[in-house]
């Protein structure tokens, strides 16, 4: 099993030899340490959301196209379902995600009642331009000057909300990161006469039932650093792509991906870029940061680390295994 004691992750203390290899196509058997991250500014930004939910008609949920599900967040969906609120559930970051697993997204996201969903790249203002028009047949009986369509963008923290919102404003009115939780306010400005943008805080909920959610989640920053271990996320997101996207981790960091599980991926990245601790020994947490880093940027290629089918199995395996502890 994997190894998950915090101690292993100081740069003098990491014991690769502790490590197992996570068994082939089975990389949710990996025991792992469940990540939680609810900071208190989260509280109060859901207290906000749900009276905000009351007064508008539409939600666009914001996701991020190479973790979807995992970054559905449950809370949201309670909200906009207990005032009946339809939603546009864009998936963002496209550009970064594996087209044809995003397509496979849009399809089973599409079969949901009261959901219409969209790819998108917010760095496209071409994709954006469309998101308003979207909108619009999910509230037929808006969008007038008395009636202005009212849209509250939501989502978890770094999916893409505020650059969603300055991208169809064409004007920088919220401050955008690459880190979680930049926005702590909601604000609420008209796109035109017809129709009012409200950004909100990104909003975790208070607990992830599926960990290898909670590292999906961390692997593309959408958790605090200090709710996690850099070295296990990075090792975790480095078994799915070597068992998913090995072609493309191979020939960025020149190694053979035969017999390697995560953590020796992260060693490969170690020794190929001349990362080096005082004594000689590799720098696993620097390692793990570039891998981390150049997965987040779209460096390595266009990945997505969770497709329908990879979700079905995950919770098939998760019921079976809950189901012969209960026997
Ligand atoms: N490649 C790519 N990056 C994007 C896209 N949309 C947003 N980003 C980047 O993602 C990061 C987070 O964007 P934000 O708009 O701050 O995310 P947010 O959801 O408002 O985050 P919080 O306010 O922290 O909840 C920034 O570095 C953006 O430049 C996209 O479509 N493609
Ligand atoms: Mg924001």
């Amino acid at each position: 099993m994997l190894n998950l004691d915090p101690s292993l992750t100081t740069n003098n203390t990491f014991q690769k030899e502790k490590v197992e290899c996570a068994p082939s196509n089975n990389y949710f058997a990996v025991s792992l340490m469940s990540i939680q991250w609810f900071p208190g500014h989260m509280t109060s930004a859901k207290k906000k959301a749900a009276e905000t939910m009351e007064r508008i008609d539409v939600v666009i949920e914001v996701l991020d196209a190479r973790v979807p599900e995992a970054g559905s967040n449950p809370m949201i969906r309670e909200l906009r379902e207990h005032r009946q609120r339809p939603c546009l559930k864009v998936l963002n970051k496209a550009d970064l995600a594996d087209p044809v697993v995003t397509q496979a997204w849009l399809e089973y996201f599409n079969k949901q009642k009261g959901v219409k969903a969209v790819a998108l790249s917010c760095k496209k203002s071409g994709d954006v331009g469309k998101v308003p028009g979207l909108c619009l047949p999910l509230a037929p009986h808006r969008c007038t000057p008395i009636k202005p369509l009212r849209i509250m963008i939501m989502g978890i923290p770094n999916v893409g909300k505020s650059t969603l919102l300055n991208a169809l404003l064409k004007r920088r009115v919220a401050k955008v990161g690459d880190e979680p939780a930049v926005t702590k306010n909601q604000q609420s400005i008209d796109l035109n006469d017809h129709v009012t943008l409200i950004d909100t805080p990104g909003l975790m909920w208070p607990k992830i039932q599926y960990d290898s959610d909670g590292y999906m989640l961390a692997a593309s920053h959408s958790i605090g650093r200090n709710a996690v271990i850099d070295v296990e996320v990075a090792a975790f997101l480095g078994d799915i792509l070597l068992q998913r996207y090995s072609g493309l981790v191979t020939k960025r960091f020149g190694c053979d991906s035969t017999g390697m599980d995560g953590h020796a991926l992260i060693e490969a990245v170690a020794r190929q870029r001349g990362y080096r601790i005082k004594g000689g020994e590799y720098d696993f947490e620097k390692a793990s940061l570039t891998l981390l880093q150049e997965y987040r940027d779209g460096v390595l290629g266009r990945i997505s680390l969770e497709t329908p089918a990879s979700r079905a199995v995950m919770l098939a395996q998760l019921h079976a295994s809950a189901a012969s502890v209960e026997a």
